[in-house]
């Protein structure tokens, strides 16, 4: 067990780390709603290993990425975000680690090494992005309770190691099986804190894109996003994506764990994302599939930008694995609306980057908006939509500029 106090290092100068884009006025018409009643007084804290991030608390480390650092198509590890929601978070060595594969869906229960992963099962690489679900929590209004997340608690990387469904081939899953339980290393501090374990459907496990990974863009995962081994399920927000991964067990019914039956749902119907027939109640559902979404990651509102000269206007879109077919932009408030370029394709699950470019022709405000559509034709809206917890939060953004 590792004292957190040892650990956090603050940074007295984490504001300048940051570049002075951060320190930029806002504007007082405040049209953006996603940029207005966010935090004004950031506090920015490194965690080991880490650079300065935007921190959310301390204790368990909540640390967003401040969006200029989203302008790389892979978001680089020393900045890619923490989620926890417990404060015990052990170091595991790679030689002491263990997964246990078991529960009554299996024949024969398991335990491997980080070794035996690595040596006994083909490689699986995927770019797929990584999406708190509760990422613009903080933009809700009125306030949603929990980790008030700005735009920042998403990062894209390319991650490898192995499919689950060959680890959980070699366990013999009996038919009749119905979800698989998936718990990491860390633990609350109070035996209250009910333990971080979440579940899957059985069909959702053995997808060929749900990977157990030891690699994120080329290095061992960072001790804060999952040292030595997380899963990875591409299209669905990272609740799922369990750190510190030590025990995968197939069950013969729904897993009724305080993270399954309470938290992380969403009333149903209220969104276009997938199902999980096993966990579903009359009237909600467990968060799946990330909805339609962009983000603008150049420009801040109340920024000024020089009249008269080309703008380069640059962000992100992403959705649950159908792919972004178009990013409009609009520079008139929602009035008009042109298509933005598409940069590279890394496949369905990584975000797609997009740029375009737009000339403030005269010295005044300009309100910029960005809208992603998939290939199903959802769009996003321009409200949030309510929802208890504070989810999905994918309205189009608005950002007023300053031409001058
Ligand atoms: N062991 C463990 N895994 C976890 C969590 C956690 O609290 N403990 N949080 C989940 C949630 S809600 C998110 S958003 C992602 C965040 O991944 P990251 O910290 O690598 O950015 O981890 C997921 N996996
Ligand atoms: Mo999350």
């Amino acid at each position: 067990m590792v004292d957190r106090r040892h650990f956090i290092k603050k940074v007295a100068g984490g504001l300048a780390a940051l570049g002075s884009w951060f320190l930029l006025p806002r504007s007082g018409l405040a049209a953006d709603p996603v940029a207005a009643d966010t935090e004004v007084a950031t506090i920015m804290d490194m965690l080991p290993g880490k650079k300065a991030l935007i921190k959310k608390s301390y204790r368990p480390p909540n640390y967003e990425t401040p969006v200029n650092y989203f302008d790389a198509p892979f978001t680089p590890n020393d900045v890619f975000f923490v989620r926890y929601h417990n404060s015990v978070i052990p170091e595991v060595k790679a030689e002491d680690w263990r997964l246990r594969v078991g529960g009554e869906g299996v024949s024969t229960p398991m335990e491997l090494t980080l070794e035996q992963l690595r040596r006994d099962f083909k490689p699986a690489e995927i770019a797929a992005l990584c999406l708190c679900s509760g990422n613009r929590r903080g933009l809700f209004q009125p306030h949603v309770p929990g980790v008030q997340w700005g735009s920042g608690a998403i990062g894209n990387a390319l991650w490898r190691g192995v499919r689950l469904k060959d680890v959980l081939a070699g366990a013999g899953i009996y038919k009749s099986s119905v979800e698989v339980s998936l718990d990491g290393a860390d633990s609350g501090m109070h035996k209250s804190s009910p333990d971080f374990i979440k579940s899957l459907p059985v069909a959702k496990a053995l997808d060929e894109n749900t990977l157990i990974a030891f690699e994120m863009n080329g290095e061992p995962l960072p001790h804060w996003n999952g040292f030595p081994a997380r899963l990875i399920i591409p299209g669905w927000t990272a609740t799922y994506w369990m750190k510190h991964l030590t025990e995968v067990n197939v069950l013969s019914k729904p897993f009724d764990g305080f993270w399954m039956k309470t938290a992380y749902r969403i009333p149903r119907d209220r969104f276009a994302s997938g199902q999980f027939s096993s966990q579903e109640t009359l009237t909600n559902m467990p968060i799946t599939e990330m909805v339609v979404n962009s983000l603008i990651t150049n420009l801040i509102d109340g920024q000024t930008v020089p009249a008269f000269k080309p703008l380069e206007i640059k962000g992100v879109a992403w959705d649950g694995g159908i792919g972004i077919v178009q990013v409009e932009i609009s520079t008139d408030d929602g009035i008009s609306w042109h298509l933005a370029t598409l940069k590279q394709d890394y496949g369905r699950f990584s975000w797609r980057q997009w740029h375009y470019e737009f000339e403030p022709k005269r010295t005044r405000e300009f309100r910029i908006m960005a809208r992603a559509t998939s290939h199903s034709g959802a769009s996003q809206p321009l409200e949030p939509i309510p929802n208890p917890s504070g989810y999905h939060h994918n309205a189009v953004q608005k950002i007023a500029i300053q031409a001058a």
